[in-house]
C-alpha cells in the first residue's frame, strides 16, 4: 500500500504522526505473529474522524512500531513510554473516598471496567477464529471457578436471543454491535462467533469476552457508591489473576489493542443528570478538562447523551495508578454535582 491519504479535515492521531518518512520506515514491519504497518493503522484510514486511529495487534506491536505508537501514546496519556514506568493499584483500603451524590439526586450509576488480554495470545485484531475460540473456552472456564458475589454464568452471543441481546445493550451491560473502528481494525471477524458476556444474577460484576479486549472485567451499580464499585471490581481482578496471566509490560502496564488503554486498562464512569450544567457546555468541559475527565453519550462512545444525562469518566489510564484515576473522576465529579447545584 502506499503512504495512505488523509483528507484534509482529518485530525487523528494517526494522520498528525504517521508522516511519509516514518511510513517508508515502518511499512515493510512484521511482528512474529505476522502484524503489519497497514493493519495497524486500517481503521484510522478507513475512518478519518477516528480520534486515534490505531489497533495494536500483539505486544510486539508496541515495540516495533514504537517510533509510531509511542508519541501517539505520550500525547493521550501524557506519559514518555521511553522514560517512564507505569506503576499500578488497585488496593481498595488506598482509595479512601466518600460517596460524591449521596442524597442520590444526580449520579445514576457508577460503572468501573479494566481491559485484559491473555498473555500468550496476539491481541483481538490479529487473533485468528481458532485462537479466539480457545480464549472464549479459557476465559468462560476460569469465570465458573469464581464464588460469592461473582458467581454468575456466561452467555455465549450466538446463544442468546435477539430480544435478550438487545435488552442487555439497552440497559448498558453489552457491548454494542457492528462498530465500524472495530470492524475496519479486524475485530469483528467472524462475529458472533468466540464472544459473549458473563454475569453475576443481579449484574453487578460482568466480563465481556473477545469484544474490543479479551476480556472487559466490570463492576457496575445503581448511585454512586464508587468505592463500593472499585472494590468489588479490585477484588474480581485479584481472583482472575490466579488464574490467568495478562498481557503485561514494565512500561506500558497492562496491555491492550487500543493504546488509549494501556496501563489500568481502566475507565471508571457515572451516569450523572446534569440539566442545567449541560446548557452551559463549556463550564461543564472546563471542569471536566481540569480533572482531566471525559464526556460521553448516554450509549457509550460514540454515542449521544439524553435528558441531561452523561456518562463522566476518567481520560488517562496509564502512568497513573487505578486508585488515582478512580480519585480523579470522584473528584471531578464532586465538582460538576457543586456547579450544578450553584446554577
Ligand atoms: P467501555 O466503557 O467498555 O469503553 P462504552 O463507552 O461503549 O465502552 O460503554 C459500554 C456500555 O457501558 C455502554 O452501554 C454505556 O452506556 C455503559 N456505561 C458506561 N458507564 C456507565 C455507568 N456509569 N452506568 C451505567 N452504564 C454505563
Ligand atoms: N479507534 C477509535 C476509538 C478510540 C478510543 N476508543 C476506544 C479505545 N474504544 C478512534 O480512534 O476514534
Amino acid at each position: 500500500m502506499p503512504y495512505p491519504h488523509f483528507p484534509k479535515e482529518c485530525t487523528s492521531a494517526l494522520c498528525r504522526h504517521l508522516t511519509p518518512e516514518l511510513y517508508e520506515e515502518l511499512r515493510d514491519k512484521k511482528t512474529r505473529y505476522g502484524y503489519t504497518l497497514d493493519q495497524l493503522i486500517r481503521s484510522g484510514v478507513d475512518n478519518p474522524d477516528s480520534s486515534i486511529g490505531v489497533y495494536a495487534g500483539d505486544e510486539e506491536s508496541y515495540t516495533l512500531f514504537a517510533p509510531l505508537l509511542d508519541p501517539i501514546i505520550r500525547e493521550y496519556h501524557r506519559f514518555d513510554p521511553r522514560t517512564q514506568r507505569h506503576v499500578s493499584d488497585m488496593d481498595p483500603d488506598h482509595l479512601q473516598i466518600d460517596n460524591p451524590d449521596p442524597e442520590n439526586a444526580y449520579i445514576l450509576s457508577t460503572r468501573i471496567r479494566v481491559g485484559r488480554n491473555l498473555h500468550c495470545f496476539p491481541l483481538g485484531p490479529n487473533l485468528a477464529r481458532r485462537e479466539r475460540l480457545i480464549v472464549e473456552c479459557m476465559v468462560s472456564d476460569t469465570l465458573r471457578t469464581l464464588d460469592g458475589e461473582l458467581a454468575g454464568r456466561y452467555y455465549p452471543l450466538t446463544g442468546l436471543s435477539e430480544e435478550d441481546r438487545k435488552q442487555l445493550i439497552e440497559d448498558h451491560f453489552l457491548f454494542k454491535e457492528g462498530d465500524r473502528f472495530l470492524e475496519s481494525a479486524g475485530l469483528n471477524r467472524d462475529w458472533p462467533e468466540g464472544r459473549g458476556i458473563y454475569h453475576n444474577d443481579d449484574k453487578t460484576f460482568l466480563v465481556w469476552v473477545n469484544e474490543e479486549d479479551q476480556l472487559r472485567i466490570i463492576s457496575m451499580q445503581p448511585g454512586g457508591d464508587i468505592a463500593q464499585v472499585f472494590t468489588r471490581l479490585s477484588h474480581a481482578v485479584t481472583e482472575l489473576q490466579k488464574r490467568l496471566t495478562f498481557a503485561f509490560d514494565e512500561r506500558l502496564g497492562y496491555l491492550t489493542s487500543c493504546p488509549t488503554n494501556l496501563g489500568t486498562a481502566m475507565r471508571a464512569s457515572v451516569h450523572i443528570r446534569l440539566p442545567k450544567l449541560s446548557k452551559e457546555m463549556e463550564r461543564f468541559h472546563a471542569i471536566c478538562d481540569r480533572h482531566e475527565l471525559q464526556i460521553r453519550g448516554i450509549h457509550g462512545e460514540h454515542s449521544e447523551s439524553e435528558e441531561g444525562i452523561f456518562d463522566v469518566s476518567n481520560r488517562r489510564r496509564l502512568g497513573i495508578t487505578e486508585v488515582e484515576a478512580v480519585r480523579q473522576m470522584a473528584a471531578g465529579v464532586r465538582e460538576l454535582i457543586e456547579a450544578e447545584k450553584e446554577i
